[in-house]
């Protein structure tokens, strides 16, 4: 037979015809052996573990290759509503256990690598994490896209692929130092590039003005210095159900005319080196938590994640439909995660009047009924806001098209509210008086048919605050949607031992319908599951206890008998974890001052990482270091307590960290934290919780009760009203224990030969500005440890309560979030995919 090319009609054919891959051991060994040893090219005397954990990932991969494509044309054939989830963080942390859960592979994979003669914990813990996000809002984002891959929604995730993630922490006598996080080194098995569906993306330039051949106006923006947005895609499977949903990340590179042009002017050496300016887009993620920091190259992202998922929408929507885009927003959403990427609202406008011809009422529907804003912070100072100079150089169309919608929303303020000069300028898009600033909150708001908060608490206080006025303007487009946590990762994977055990005692039902988990409370009485129960959480401290001894290459002689009391979040002053420190130093003064009768044995364990530019948050954390040093070696404190600062907090770390917690810290000043979500994924895997009344710690509460949770502290209205009159001064002279505190910090105990370095710390909580009211919630918050100890000493209560957080914990799925995101937002039906 003679070579035959594919013939053009019908390669797809051709290809598909693919024999399905077998889940079962034998096929999983033989595919494993053949990547390791022909695709990998490594036999027995290669040492590294990296490549068996790739030969694994790569036999793994295949298998969901072969159910994406049949998700894919599931989708294309029902040509069903679709969402797209904006976002520029993915915090999607490790791939492979996930990936061989979803698949129900987890036994097949055991005993093919057991045959082998390897550890698969190993091989797993090879795997570097995908940073690519600061904490709670890209973990959110992954946590939902693994929920609407398992409800079956037709989800795709759109972000960025930085080249580099969240730093890496480490800590350099008792201070943060960030290493670059190159995570991408040994390349990601994971990704597909897929170059034909690049975009092009533009940059600067100026705009022009003509009529076209109908006698409209048209604007051109012209003379532009462009760049290409080249899509990786990374599957998304949903649990043993034959799904695969599409995370799509963008890297920026050179367009071909960046080197022609300076070819042409015999720069050939510095035209190339220009493609760095391009390259650089997507080199690395801002790691700033919930602060605003106005960066060039943080908008150029912005703008380039909102334009090229756009196209990209927009090309297959032609593809499909051709110019008629009548029924386009019936088919299409985007919610926005956070204002990162509500430039989408404007790019949205500027392609289809610009690029596909609508006229601007067409448009401004069309965008008003597929754009929905999701908020995630109530901190003033994370609200951003652009320089309208800086928008007018970069992206000048952009501009033009905000202040128009401005001008006409304006227009209709003035409507409602004749002659409220103060309204107008209070709700403008833009922000007078000074440079002007595009308000993109505001812009988000106004172009979108949703806004949402993540816990009822936030969205009450966004309602009644920061969005008041628009509130007033449109109280139908606000709404809640609480939080969530995917039970996959964040119980089956990261906790087999307790899945089993849960699984055993109620049924499998309960990782695809958490409410099920409520079951587990018919069971509290029965002795035989609660020793088991408890038996589960001291393996998972012993475990944890191998990890920090690995992480911090010490040997703490850690004792799974103490409490384990864990505070890991970012370090952000509004979380206060100079409470917690404040709490610590005062068990460590009744230990060296004899007060001890009764003690319950502590180790409290904090982490998290610093903005590298808040100098504050890395004060904190030098201070929890240097007080760590000084209990943890003094041979007066022993096991009575124990202060450890685990560095590099991250998704991985996480994981072995929420199995082997007993209590879980969620102290943060009330009416600040938006919702957390740590808070769910301790609860999930039996800790309790101490916390105030903040963020998604209300519903958690509602949900256990108050018998089975700790709460301290003043209400948000509390701390509010307190404000006028807040004298942390008077506090610490009334009291005893604080007095005895300040007078340890002040006399440098913990700094002797650092003079000075916790001035700041001891100015900012004595002082009557003190936005975090610390010293007003200390006493509440003492009193609510000494009920944690009593009930940690009654071993048959607390394994009670445990039981009684986890098996309340299913309103915290993100299966239940992201079906209210679709049953009242979004509206997408699901498609079942033969599996
Ligand atoms: C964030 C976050 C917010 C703003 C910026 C960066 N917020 C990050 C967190 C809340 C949590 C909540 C999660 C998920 O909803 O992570 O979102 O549980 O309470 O703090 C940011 C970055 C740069 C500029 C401006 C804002």
């Amino acid at each position: 037979m003679p070579l035959r090319r594919f013939k053009k009609s019908q390669p797809i054919a051709t290809i598909t015809a693919l024999p399905a891959l077998s889940l079962d051991k034998k096929g999983i060994e033989g595919d494993f052996k053949r990547y390791y040893g022909h695709r990998l090219g490594r036999d027995e005397n290669c040492r590294s573990l990296h490549y068996g954990y790739e030969a694994l990932s790569l036999a793994v991969s295949d298998r969901l290759t072969e159910r994406w494509k049949k998700t894919y044309n599931a989708y294309k054939d029902t040509d069903c509503k679709r969402a797209c989830y904006l976002s520029m963080e993915f915090l999607m942390g490790r791939t492979l256990s996930n990936a061989m859960l979803n698949l129900g592979v987890n036994d097949a994979v055991a005993q093919a690598m057991y045959n082998l003669g390897l550890d698969l914990e190993e091989l797993i813990d090879a795997e570097p994490d995908a940073g690519l996000g600061n904490g709670g809002l890209g973990r959110l984002a992954a946590c939902f896209i693994d929920s609407c891959a398992t409800l079956q929604l037709p989800v795709t995730g759109y972000g960025l692929r930085y080249e580099y993630g969240m730093f890496s922490q480490i800590v350099v006598d008792g201070e943060q130092v960030e290493e670059p996080d190159h995570w991408l080194r040994n390349g990601n098995v994971w990704e597909i590039e897929r170059l034909e569906y690049k975009q092009r993306i533009k940059f600067g330039g100026h705009t022009e003005s003509h009529i076209d051949e109908k006698g409209n106006r048209r604007i051109c923006w012209v003379d532009t210095h462009d760049v290409f947005a080249v899509p990786f895609d990374t599957p998304i499977p949903g649990y043993q159900n034959g799904t695969v949903n599409t995370l799509r990340l963008w890297k920026a590179t050179a367009t071909d005319e960046f080197d022609l042009q300076g070819f042409n002017a015999g720069d050939y050496a510095e035209a190339v080196a220009e493609k760095n300016t391009a390259e650089n887009i997507t080199m690395v993620l801002y790691p700033n938590d919930a602060n605003e920091n106005g960066k060039t190259l943080r908008l150029r992202q912005q703008y380039l994640l909102a334009s090229a998922s756009l196209q990209d929408v927009l090309a297959c929507w032609v593809g499909r439909h051709g110019k008629d885009f009548s029924k386009f927003a019936e088919k299409n959403c985007f919610q926005l995660n956070d204002t990162h990427p509500s430039i989408a609202v404007a790019e949205l406008m500027r392609l289809l009047i610009d690029n596909h011809g609508l006229v601007w009422d067409e448009a401004w529907s069309i965008t008003k009924n597929t754009m929905a804003y999701t908020n995630h912070t109530l901190l003033p100072e994370a609200l951003e806001r652009w320089s309208v100079n800086l928008f007018k150089q970069m992206l000048p169309r952009l501009m033009e098209i905000i202040f128009e919608i401005n001008a006409r929303f304006l227009a209709e303020v003035s409507t409602r509210w004749p002659g409220d000069k103060d309204r107008i300028a209070r709700m403008s898009l833009i922000e007078e008086g000074g440079e002007q600033l595009v308000r993109m909150a505001y812009l988000a708001i106004v172009g979108s048919y949703s806004v949402n908060g993540v816990a009822e608490l936030h969205s009450k206080l966004l309602q009644q605050g920061l969005f008041n006025d628009f509130y007033q303007l449109w109280p139908e487009k606000f709404n809640n949607k609480t939080n969530g946590v995917t039970p996959r990762r964040w119980l089956a994977a990261c906790n087999p031992e307790l899945a089993e055990l849960i699984t055993k005692t109620i049924g499998v039902g309960w990782l695809t319908d958490l409410s099920l988990l409520k079951k587990l409370e018919l069971h509290v009485d029965d002795k035989a599951f609660c020793e088991r129960w408890l038996e589960v959480q001291q393996g998972a401290k012993q475990k944890l206890t191998a990890f920090i001894t690995k992480e911090l290459d010490v040997d703490l002689n850690l004792n799974v008998d103490a409490l384990f009391d864990v505070q890991v979040k970012r370090i952000h002053e509004y979380k206060r974890q100079l409470l917690n420190v404040l709490h610590v130093i005062h068990l460590y003064d009744r230990i060296k001052r004899g007060d001890t009768a009764n003690w319950t044995n502590r180790c409290v364990i904090i982490g998290g990482k610093a903005a590298p530019g808040y100098h504050m948050a890395k004060k904190i954390i030098k201070l929890i270091n240097n007080v760590a040093n000084v209990i943890n070696h003094d041979a007066d404190v022993g096991d009575k307590l124990k202060l450890i600062f685990l560095p590099n907090y991250r998704v991985s770390a996480m994981e072995k960290i929420c199995p082997g917690a007993d209590l879980s810290e969620q102290i943060s000043t009330a009416g600040k934290e938006a919702s957390g979500t740590g808070n769910m994924k301790f609860m999930m895997n039996g800790a309790l919780t101490i916390g105030t009344l903040d963020g998604a710690n209300v519903e958690i509460r509602e949900e256990v009760g108050d018998d089975n949770f700790f709460l301290f502290g003043l209400t948000e209205e509390q701390v509010e009203s307190l404000r006028n009159h807040y004298d942390p001064v008077a506090i610490i002279n009334q009291d005893d224990d604080l007095q005895r505190i300040m007078n340890l910090l002040q006399g440098e105990h913990f700094n002797q030969f650092e003079p000075g370095i916790f001035d700041a710390i001891i100015g900012a909580m004595k002082s009557p500005h003190d936005p975090w009211v610390t010293i007003a919630d200390f006493r509440s918050f003492v009193d609510a440890q000494k009920r944690v100890e009593a009930a940690y000493q009654d071993k048959d209560r607390w394994t009670k309560m445990s039981i009684i957080n986890c098996a309340n914990s299913g309103k915290f799925s993100t299966d239940r979030t992201i079906s209210e995101y679709n049953n009242e937002l979004w509206k997408l039906t699901p498609v079942s995919v033969a599996k």
